[in-house]
């Protein structure tokens, strides 16, 4: 499950946790009690810093302080997910923080990973691991930004132990939204998609701000490739009440179910 950075933190305000929203987040999650990895994005600890240092472009020695600005965009993220890791904690429920730039380096355009065994050893232990979008650094001398999005791909392709039964993106939307075809000023909700139809979506666009990763349309192109590992994806609303224990436990939601052609 993707908790989104939006979802989590105010994106207006640098560095601000929306708190009530993550407690709930955890006690839902704490409540289904399910084997699951959680990812989470950056929201207002991540996009702004890796903005202001343009992180995702690479190395640019134009850019002042940019690599003090790579390091300081990892450590908010780990400030983040620290305080994710602790609010599971304090419930006495196990988790286990996995710093994803340790795990994940690029040579060139492929990410690659020694190996995914602390992740599928934790679950074995009964131990849910959560990573977040962080800085990846590039074996060419470089860096750039690995989303959570992203990250969820990587599990996807390269666990072997466990199989992937579900994606869930959980944002402060209720999924993918497309333009009325009669009303052009209005969008409706697309409860139930094949992935070979996505791309023939007419995606309404409902503003990303400040997302340094591409927001839906870049999210849209990272389920096509999830789905070609035969993996539905669910993106649901995290701020409705008991939606994220639902889709968990996988019961009925209003919300974008991406089904898998047969
Ligand atoms: O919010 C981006 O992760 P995302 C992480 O999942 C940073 O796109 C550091 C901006």
């Amino acid at each position: 499950m993707k908790l989104g950075g939006s979802l989590l933190t105010d994106k207006n305000k640098p560095f601000s946790i929306r708190e009530e929203v993550v407690k709930s987040a955890v006690d839902q999650i704490i409540e289904a009690n399910e084997k699951l990895i959680i990812i989470h994005g950056g929201g207002s600890f991540g996009h702004p810093l890796a903005k202001e240092y343009s992180v995702s472009k690479g190395l640019d020695k134009s850019i002042p302080n940019q690599i003090y600005g790579v390091a300081e965009t990892h450590q908010s993220m780990n400030k983040f997910n620290t305080y994710l890791i602790n609010q599971f904690l304090e419930k006495k429920y196990p988790v286990l923080s996995i710093q994803t730039s340790s795990v994940f380096i690029k040579d060139s355009d492929t990410i690659s990973t020694k190996s995914l065994d602390v992740i599928e050893t934790a679950l074995d232990l009964g131990i849910m691991p959560i990573l977040y979008g962080d800085i990846i650094l590039d074996k060419q001398g470089s860096f750039s930004i690995i989303s959570g999005d992203q990250i969820i791909l990587e599990l996807c392709q390269n666990l072997t132990k466990y199989y992937v039964s579900k994606v869930v993106f959980a944002m402060e939307s209720d999924g993918l939204y497309i333009v009325d075809e009669d009303n052009k000023a209005k969008c409706n909700l697309v409860t139930e998609c094949y992935s070979n139809e996505l791309d023939n979506l007419n995606l309404a666009d409902l503003g990303q701000k400040i997302d340094v990763t591409g927001g839906i349309k870049g999210k849209l192109s990272f389920i096509r490739t999830i789905c070609k590992s035969r993996i539905p994806v669910q993106l649901i609303n995290g701020l409705i009440e008991g939606y994220i224990h639902k889709s968990l436990t996988n019961q009925n939601l209003n919300c974008t179910n991406i089904l898998i052609n047969a």
